[in-house]
């Protein structure tokens, strides 16, 4: 896994982590640059981090103890939507106020060959491990979405997974379907990390488990558990359509839909932590704050 952490709190240090969690620094400056050293050399990621740690020493601390950073600085992010069941159901419940005898567009989509896929967020938008994700002022029903994120070139290809957090207004986008950027984009609405578990270490990148943890006062109000296998979708065939008649640019993340969905009556609150873990990727942990409102 690569991570990116605060060396003496100040400078920004990329870093292998193996699966003990002993953590070696690498000489290159961001992830970026590991994998253009890899293509440049015709060579993969996972070879040149071999090469660099081969005769490194880990640093003292785990991973855990480190101020960790943004695995990447993902200039775009977006997302697919309505990929799992659990997602469509519970996005027609808030359309519909439980008439579920109605075939909603989040039905068709769900069914469709071109899946929904939306903009999301920018760096400057997207926060990384520990940092504080905002509530939006005006809404009172507000979720987050764990999901699984492909981290990729400009071409497409999948250079690793990361975790990702596509927080979300129901009560906006429920009360009308083009409220979707307002329900989805604000100040602080994304979360990414803590690590890129690099593509080619992964076996099945169908078989991740994801949980989802919400703490409220200290105590556990929220979790869920579900796994990438039950992904309506194929991610080459996400990549497919995010590319078509577009440009990406390297680092660009594309979460890939929730699957978690915390009961109908459960909204985030300030003070609220949230922890998302994914198998073989690590667990992002953000706090929730409300937005300063000004008049
Ligand atoms: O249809 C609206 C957004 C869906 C979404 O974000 C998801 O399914 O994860
Ligand atoms: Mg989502």
């Amino acid at each position: 896994r690569i991570i990116r952490f605060l060396m003496g709190d100040s400078v920004p240090v990329l870093a292998a982590v193996l699966d003990d969690s002993r953590v070696y620094v690498l000489p290159q400056r961001d992830f970026l640059e590991l994998v253009r050293e890899a293509d440049e050399r015709g060579i993969s990621p996972l070879a040149v981090v071999q090469e660099a740690i081969a005769d490194a020493q880990p640093i003292p601390q785990r991973m855990e103890e480190l101020p960790l950073l943004v695995p990447v600085e993902a200039p775009e992010v977006w997302a697919c939507g309505v990929t799992y069941e659990r997602s469509r159901d519970a996005r027609n419940y808030e359309a519909t106020g439980g008439k579920l005898d109605v075939t909603t567009f989040y039905d068709k989509v769900y069914e469709a060959k071109r899946p929904e896929i939306f903009f999301k967020s920018t760096a400057a938008r997207t926060v990384g491990p520990n940092r504080e994700l905002y509530l939006r002022s005006d809404s009172n029903w507000q979720i987050p979405e764990p999901e699984l994120g492909l981290v990729l070139a400009s071409d497409g290809r999948i250079l690793g997974y990361t975790v990702g957090n596509d927080m979300s207004c129901r009560d906006i986008e429920g009360e009308n379907p083009l409220y979707l950027p307002q329900a989805k984009v604000w100040r602080g609405s994304c979360s990414i990390g803590p690590a890129i578990r690099l593509a080619e270490t992964v076996d099945d990148p169908y078989a991740f488990q994801i949980t989802c943890r919400i703490s409220r006062n200290g105590t556990k109000v929220v979790e869920g558990t579900a796994s990438t296998g039950q992904l309506k979708r194929r991610y080459d065939d996400l990549v497919a359509y995010l590319l078509r008649d577009n440009q990406i640019f390297d680092g660009t993340v594309l979460l890939t839909g929730t699957c978690i969905v915390p009961p109908d009556e459960f909204t985030l609150a300030d003070g609220d932590r949230i922890e998302i873990e994914i198998s073989g990727i690590g667990v992002l942990v953000n706090p929730v704050k409300s937005q300063a409102v000004k008049s």
